[in-house]
């Protein structure tokens, strides 16, 4: 596999250069290998500063984000298609500038609870949008990663199997789906083969809690996720994603119904879910080899 990563809202809702500068000495000192940060804002941060620090502490950055409802590209309104777009290209510029690689989440949609169905000209739009993204994120270094996720915070990408028509009809080699196991845990009938379906069109994993806290506390069956993830190869980066009203960003917290505390305490979390992972990977590896001699 890749670099094991923990989301930065594990550590703080990320509103000045220094909580972000703490998220990645704990990211280090936690021994995790990447971080992701959620709609980084060149105008409130020092970049270059954040690279650096990112580059002497080992850590590899990279960056989700959604698109608001006035730049929703899967709009059928074109200024709010061109404004996405728009916004979509500062965003690769902005992965570039920190030194990241990867430009991952709803990109595709805005990031919110629809009251209506998605129509075909606003799926075009989108996939319009996200070729044209994916053109500029190529020529930057910047893997491009559409995060399927559940029908409360889209209408176009639920299920991999609508996220792979999607990226097949952009055209492009560039584009890969991000998955997330809490997202298919709502949406998949057999999460595993999703996976296996996707293959190697995965290009970025979430491994999230059903109830999107401690890992082991839910309901996803992580032993058959680990399994899936070694059948199809999975050498990408693995992210930890958790999140709890003990660490608050005013637009992410409400776009993913995030209410009441599943935690308090980052560390605890942050040293839990390495362990869990590094865990259930190796005892994937071990049924596997016992598998191949039986
Ligand atoms: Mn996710």
């Amino acid at each position: 596999m890749g670099k094991l990563g923990i989301h930065s809202f594990v550590w703080t809702g990320g509103q000045t250069q220094g909580d972000l500068e703490m998220a990645l000495e704990k990211t280090a000192e936690h021994g995790y290998r990447t971080i992701e940060f959620a709609y980084l804002r060149p105008e409130l941060f020092d970049l270059d500063r954040l690279a650096r620090k990112a580059q002497s502490l080992d850590v590899e950055i990279g960056v989700t984000m959604g698109l608001p409802a006035a730049k929703d590209v899967s709009s059928e309104d074109p200024e709010r298609v061109a404004a996405g777009k728009a916004m979509l290209r500062d965003a690769v510029q902005a992965v570039r500038d920190i030194g990241g690689n990867k430009l991952g989440g709803i990109l595709f949609s805005a990031h919110m609870k629809y009251d209506r169905q998605p129509s075909e000209d606003g799926w075009k739009n989108s996939v319009e949008a996200i070729a044209e993204t994916a053109e500029s994120a190529q020529e930057a270094g910047v893997d491009l990663v559409l995060e399927v996720v559940n029908r409360f915070e889209t209408n176009l990408l639920n299920t991999t199997a609508q996220g792979l028509k999607f990226i097949e009809a952009t055209g492009s080699d560039h584009v890969r789906l991000h998955l997330d196991t809490f997202h298919m845990n709502i949406e998949e009938a057999n999460p595993a083969a999703a996976i296996r379906l996707a293959g190697d069109k995965v290009g970025y994993f979430h491994i999230g809690e059903s109830n999107r806290g401690y890992l082991g506390d839910g309901t996803v069956d992580f032993g058959l996720i680990f399994d899936a993830l070694l059948d199809i190869d999975y050498q990408r980066d693995i992210v930890f994603e958790s999140f709890s009203s003990a660490v608050v960003d005013e637009g992410l917290s409400r776009a993913c119904g995030i209410w009441r505390d599943t935690w308090t305490d980052s560390d605890p979390l942050a040293a839990h879910a390495k362990g869990f992972i590094e865990r259930g990977m190796e005892e994937a590896r071990r049924r596997r080899a016992t598998n191949a001699r039986a």
